[in-house]
């Protein structure tokens, strides 16, 4: 697509708006944010174009409204189901929020932070800590996710067990519109009953009904000790009892409570530099579980230390280290937040981002495994992740050695894998959204009831289909633009 030839005007009158500054129209210098993470998807922009300010991003969604020309929103281009990539069947400007990083407040006595949508999880982190606070949200991309991305994708992450996923977290929010306006739902009051809550309306909902350009966050009380624990157990539903078992003894003080089979693990110390085993032996399941308390709550880890070993005595847990010091702890951490990375060094998989009702995972896992593996011979089922939430990540690895398995059975495995989730009342997408990769299973499983709710939002607050076009929704069900 000859964008600068095709669409000189439309770069032209955004420059004015912005700055020429703002404005990336050079193929190289735009190529890494035309494909998504996992390399599955690249699409095409005019530009991209990565305003300052609110009134920036107001005035490029105006002036390609007025044209007709889609707007994609990004932030850190970390999203597992390509929810930031560009369309390639229609012309789109890459709205980039990467240059909105202003921390605009941060209130102890709120306990609110109120940060753009451009701001980088990790220096989120690091403000709040910067006051005494804790922003308790986390991932393992926190080092490049941004918080307008967090919010539209309704991430989870690794401490959604005590505090929520993201709308949880999320008190108020300044979005721009599809016509240019601007939301200004910043105002965070813990109580607000003025009809529907637009706020939550645009968390999730993958930047299909607005922009998110800021945000205001709830933070809490810093943690004053962390304890951090590896165990190796034989099954899902050991770890399960483990975790109510922990939760008896510690309370709300366990934040995470993280499974990985052996594969992972395995994986992970294989292709991540710098890793090693936590335990001296191998087992079936691991579990990573980190626990906080305030300066007042008494020795955590010894605590945790305590609770783990009872459980060794009883049979429950086959092994156990708890991390002695801080870098023994992010080493811990390390090995949990790698295991997609080394999968995606490893090579392709069918990934299925799902979620059953908790008490129903650990059979979940043994009968869907024992399912998928014969009805693909040779694939290697590889599930890990949330299992306190009740999220599992069910990715299917190609038989060993087999390169064209994944282009041949990678939509096959996909729809098997949903079914199954879908018959457990589960949920297809539990964390990750549904973006492009998801998007013909999300039509496909949904109730045609939540669809036409969803199409008939849509088409209330975007009517000609600008924003985010090809995510969440098709494109039919919405009308291209004029
Ligand atoms: C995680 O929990 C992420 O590590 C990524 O949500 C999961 O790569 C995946 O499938
Ligand atoms: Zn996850």
């Amino acid at each position: 697509m000859p964008a600068t030839a095709t669409h000189p005007d439309l770069l032209e009158k955004i420059a004015v708006a912005v700055g020429a500054g703002a404005i990336e129209a050079d193929p190289a210098a735009m190529a890494p944010w035309l494909t998504d993470w996992r390399g599955r998807y690249t699409g095409r922009a005019l530009a991209i174009v990565s305003p300052r300010d609110a009134a920036g991003v107001q005035a490029v969604v105006r002036i390609a409204g007025a044209a007709g020309i889609a707007i994609v929103p990004q932030g850190g281009n970390t999203s597992m189901v390509a929810g930031a990539t560009p369309p390639v069947d229609r012309p789109a400007i890459l709205l980039s929020l990467r240059r909105m990083t202003r921390i605009r407040a941060l209130s102890p006595e709120d306990g609110i932070a109120v940060a753009e949508g451009g701001v980088i999880l990790a220096d989120l982190h690091a403000a709040a800590e910067g006051i005494g606070r804790r922003f308790p949200l986390s991932l393992a991309a926190k080092g490049s996710a941004t918080i307008g991305g967090l919010i539209a994708t309704n991430a989870g992450g690794t401490q959604v067990l005590r505090f929520g996923t993201m709308r949880s977290l999320v008190l108020g929010i300044e979005a721009v519109l599809a016509d240019g306006s601007l939301f200004e739902g910043l105002s965070a009051l813990r109580k607000d009953n003025r009809g529907y809550d637009l706020r939550q309306l645009l968390a999730g909902s993958e930047g299909t009904l607005g922009i998110v350009t800021a945000a205001s966050l709830r933070l809490v009380p810093a943690a004053a000790r962390r304890a951090v624990g590896w165990v190796g157990l034989g099954s899902p539903q050991d770890a399960l009892t483990l975790l109510r078992q922990l939760e008896d003894a510690l309370g709300d003080a366990i934040e995470s409570f993280e499974i990985l089979p052996r594969d992972a693990l395995a994986l992970v110390l294989a292709h991540i530099p710098g890793t090693r085993a936590p335990l001296a032996e191998d087992h079936p399941w691991q579990v990573l579980v980190e626990a906080t308390a305030p300066a007042s709550g008494g020795d955590i880890a010894e605590m945790l230390t305590a609770s783990l070993a009872q459980a060794i005595d009883s049979g429950l847990a086959r092994d156990a280290t708890v991390a002695a010091s801080e870098a023994q702890a992010e080493a811990l951490w390390k090995l949990r937040e790698s295991v997609s990375e080394a999968e995606r060094v490893d090579g392709a998989a069918a990934k299925h981002d799902v979620s059953v009702p908790v008490s129903a995972m650990p059979a979940f896992l043994h009968l869907a495994r024992g399912q998928v593996e014969a009805a693909f011979p040779g694939a290697r089922v590889l599930a890990f992740g949330h299992l306190g939430d009740g999220n599992v990540h069910f990715n299917v690895r190609p038989p060993t050695g087999d390169t064209g398995w994944f282009a041949r059975e990678g939509g096959a495995v996909s729809r098997f894998v949903h079914d199954l989730v879908m018959a457990e009342g589960g949920s297809i997408s539990a964390e990750h959204g549904i973006g492009q990769l998801k998007l013909a299973e999300f039509v496909r499983t949904a109730d045609p009831v939540r669809l036409a709710a969803m199409r008939a939002i849509k088409a209330a607050l975007d009517p000609r289909g600008l924003l985010n076009p090809g995510k969440l929704l098709p494109l039919a069900e919405i009308g291209p633009a004029q």
